[in-house]
């Protein structure tokens, strides 16, 4: 079967190419999809543009779009496990990660479905002459383009707006992790979302990601991914002028005062950092530890790092998977040689794993680094791998600015007893989200995104919803009469 979906067609692409899904455990193939190329972008973007135009998606009821979004919801909860088999065949992280993935990204859609219909703009206070609204309506065409570390999430966190908004859109996911995207759109399609509405493209950025966000006929663009690529994305937006929504990462400091829970820290410092082998957009690879707590801590860390089981996600024992690829794994083991000439002392990790089991996958063991300096690359540069590095600080004052220098600004924690200076630091904090005394959670129902070089705009929670509309002030004279002003 066809792999790219447009106007409400599975079909294949225009130029004929295939490209090979690799599983990153054993780098065997999973499957062959289709790839397409500037012709099939050009094709969905006009049908996008077409169903827009016409009406019937974004003029729809809001309650009809809600429905389709809650049918999803349902579709996903139905084959969860399907979808999460997938998206670890795909990934490599685990089926226990994948499974809350699965029930994230359902969520996402009923969340999106439930506040579709809740704002109806708002009315403006003029006087008894004039009627004033403020409503919000779509963007347009969307060109969606979503990474490979959360590859159903990311794209979820835009699909899911995009269409409650009465958008249309064209979606790309990573070439590398196509699979549970392909899957989804099947449930949009028995979902009943209208021909040309969601249209689903394969390929690489450099050229099908390229075509999509350069495209005249797209009013908005939304991408997650690296931040040389958001550049690219930002300044080739700017031709058209297009709406842009960035997600591009950071460096995000977990901060550990002498008077937290020392065993719930230490835990949550490894979730933070090796979760998912550290490619999450927010992981704690940037840990501050008070001078008091350092040492202890950092063996204790380093001690439980050490015993992260690694292996294929498809078992179920397995605490963690590989990276994603080769290519990957090479940009993170090149971090490794810049933290050694930079003078970082590694504790534990910085290699590949001896056993054999492991040799075809794209493996790099749980990496501690201690003695570490702002002034670092290892520091200040985001690895997205299973690598943290631990900086001392000395009091309150030191913590909030080494926690804020960071060109980023995506997520942050800190960890204390003391609630006031929890409340304290969190207000300091440059950064989108900021935990207290926990990481990694987040729900849909509050915004995401960064500071600074993290990105553009915020996903989830209702500024998630607006970021695909438009606001329109609709100002009406309820006693029109000449006004005078020219005398003549
Ligand atoms: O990302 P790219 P890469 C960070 C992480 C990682 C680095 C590079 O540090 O090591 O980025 O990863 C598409 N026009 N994050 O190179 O290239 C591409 O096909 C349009 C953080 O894999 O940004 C894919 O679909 N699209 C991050 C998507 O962009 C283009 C998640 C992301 O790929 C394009 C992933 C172009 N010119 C990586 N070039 C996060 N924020 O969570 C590529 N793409």
């Amino acid at each position: 079967m066809a792999d790219l979906y447009i106007d409400g067609e599975w079909t294949g692409a225009a130029a004929g190419g295939r490209r090979d899904v690799v599983n990153p455990f054993d780098a065997s193939v999973v499957r062959t999809v289709d790839d397409a190329d500037g012709t099939d972008v050009d094709r969905a973007v006009r049908a996008a543009r077409r169903a827009f135009d016409d009406g019937e998606w974004a003029g729809a009821p809001t309650r009809r779009r809600a429905d389709v979004l809650h049918r999803v919801y349902e579709l996903l909860l139905r084959d969860r496990e399907d979808v999460a088999r997938i998206e670890t065949q795909d990934t490599g992280k685990t089926i226990a990660e994948s499974r809350l993935d699965v029930e994230d990204i359902a969520n996402a859609f009923r969340y999106f479905a439930e506040i579709a219909d809740k704002d109806g703009g708002r009315v403006v206070d003029v006087g008894p002459d004039v009627l004033s609204r403020v409503v919000y309506q779509p963007v347009g065409v969307c060109a969606l383009i979503a990474p490979w570390n959360y590859p159903l999430l990311q794209a979820t966190w835009k699909v899911a707006p995009a269409l409650a908004a009465g958008n249309t859109f064209v979606l790309k996911p990573s070439e590398t992790t196509p699979l549970t995207t392909i899957y989804l759109f099947r449930l949009l399609e028995e979902a009943g979302t209208p021909p040309g509405v969601a249209n689903l493209v394969l390929g690489p950025g450099s050229t099908v990601g390229s075509a999509m966000t350069q495209h005249p006929d797209v009013d908005l663009v939304s991408f997650t991914g690296g931040l040389a690529t958001g550049r690219t994305i930002m300044a080739g937006a700017a031709a058209d002028v297009k709406n842009i929504a960035l997600e591009l990462g950071g460096k995000n400091p977990n901060v550990i005062f002498e008077d937290a829970d020392f065993d719930a820290a230490v835990d949550y410092a490894l979730d933070a950092a090796f979760l998912h082998s550290g490619q999450v957009c927010s992981a704690g690879s940037r840990l501050l530890v008070q001078e008091g707590l350092h040492d202890r801590f950092v063996e204790a860390l380093a001690d439980r790092a050490r015993r992260i089981r690694l292996g294929n996600g498809m078992h179920e024992d397995t605490e963690s998977g590989p990276l994603s690829s080769p290519e990957h794994r090479e940009k993170v083991e090149g971090y490794l040689e810049v933290a050694a000439a930079e003078g970082a002392r590694l504790v534990c990790g910085g290699r590949r794993p001896d056993d054999p089991e492991l040799s075809r996958g794209f493996f790099v063991l749980p990496t501690v680094y201690a003695d570490c300096d702002r002034s670092m690359r290892i520091v200040q540069e985001e690895v997205f791998g299973p690598v943290v590095t631990v900086e001392r600080f000395r009091d309150e004052e030191d913590a909030v600015r080494l926690a804020n220098d960071t060109k980023y600004g995506l997520a942050g924690a800190v960890w204390t007893s003391d609630a006031s200076r929890a409340q304290r630091v969190a207000q300091r904090l440059r950064h989108g989200t900021v935990w207290i005394n926990d990481f990694h959670p987040y729900v849909p129902q509050a915004e995401w995104g960064g500071f600074g070089h993290s990105g553009v705009g915020r996903e989830l929670g209702p500024t998630g919803l607006r970021e695909y509309q438009e606001a329109k002030h609709i100002y009406q004279n309820l006693r029109p009469a000449p006004s005078g002003w020219f005398k003549g």
